[in-house]
């Protein structure tokens, strides 16, 4: 299947044309023009749901509040994109949580490798008490948090080896995602991890300038990853949820009857955005399968080994932060487990 995976000029001029078809209002008519873009590509539930966002958002207001959305990095990596909403250039982002770890630091405890049992500790989590005060401290940093929005379960992929232990990472040369997190503990199992922005992660792959990389299931398919990854591990390392961002500026510049609409229709896109990306989670193994990759299960005794590892960099980064914060974070974890 060719998904139009990649960030081609095609794909950018049809997806403004795309955008333009599917709204009944236009940009000139609006008080309000916010800018949304985004790291995936258009195939991604993560657009599914800035979509849907949009829709509500402009028919709530009667288009006085116009969304315009961008896929494919088009504006930026994650970190570009917050730079431009703190920046007020830029209107709304919807980032992994791990590059938000450079702007505040405790987002670091959210990348701990193994720290949610499953989605829904996370969602219990996130949408309580620990989850409104990483979104409020966002505040200080020019930028509101609106709701958490979810990307899933991190896998390995790669093109050398089949990995199915702890030892198996073993000179990996690993892409990862821009956190400190992750880089110590990529290096813990012995691989070499690079640090790299997501729109340029296909063409490293392809050109080899790492042998692997980890995101969900969702993205190795939807982004066409198996065209240069062979080996799929449902390795389930750790819980990357999105954030919902708004330049602080412009939420501001909002009457507060529009602050209101924006926050709460960030959530509901959320609540379809989480719905769409766990359905296609799920189907996406068989068709990695189907296109030749070969997938390698990870068992929950190696997942144990890997996990017992990388405790150290946990502990080391849970030292560096706010212990205060540190404890009842933990508190909450333990607490949503019970439930
Ligand atoms: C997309 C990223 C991506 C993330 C990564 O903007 O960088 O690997 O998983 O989904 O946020």
């Amino acid at each position: 299947a060719d998904n139009g995976a990649n960030n081609t000029e095609e794909n950018v001029s049809d997806n403004n044309e795309a955008d333009a078809a599917n709204s009944e209002y236009s940009s000139g008519d609006a008080s309000y023009v916010i800018e949304a873009g985004i790291g995936l590509n258009n195939q991604h539930p993560q657009y599914e749901g800035l979509l849907r966002f949009k829709e509500i958002v402009e028919e709530e207001t009667d288009g006085d509040v116009y969304v315009e959305t961008y896929h494919s990095s088009q504006l930026g990596d994650d970190r570009e994109m917050m730079e431009a909403l703190q920046l007020g250039s830029q209107e709304v982002t919807i980032p992994s949580t791990a590059p938000v770890t450079n702007f505040v630091d405790e987002y670091a405890i959210l990348d701990f490798p193994f720290l949610f049992a499953n989605e829904e500790v996370a969602m219990e989590v996130l949408n309580g008490e620990m989850g409104d005060e990483l979104l409020d401290s966002l505040e200080d940093q020019e930028m509101v948090g609106l709701a958490w929005w979810e990307n899933g379960y991190r896998d390995l992929t790669n093109s050398t080896q089949p990995v199915e232990t702890a030892e198996d990472f073993q000179g990996l040369t690993i892409r990862t995602m821009e956190n400190e997190v992750h880089l110590e503990a990529f290096s813990e199992l012995g691989a070499n991890p690079t640090p790299m922005a997501f729109g340029e992660l296909f063409t490293g792959m392809q050109q080899g300038t790492v042998d692997g990389q980890e995101n969900p299931l969702a993205t190795i398919y939807l982004e066409g990853f198996y065209e240069v990854q062979d080996y799929y591990s449902d390795t389930n390392h750790v819980y990357s949820p999105f954030v919902f961002l708004m330049s602080k500026s412009f939420y501001d510049s909002l009457p507060d009857d529009y602050q209101e609409l924006v926050g709460d229709a960030a959530q509901e896109a959320g609540e379809f955005q989480i719905e769409q990306n766990r359905a296609q989670n799920e189907e996406m193994l068989e068709s990695l399968i189907d296109e030749g990759m070969e997938h390698s299960e990870v068992t929950d005794e190696a997942r144990e080994e890997m996990a017992e590892i990388v405790q150290p960099v946990n502990d080391q980064f849970a030292e560096q932060l706010d212990q205060d914060f540190v404890e009842r974070f933990f508190q909450a974890v333990e607490d949503a487990e019970e439930m």
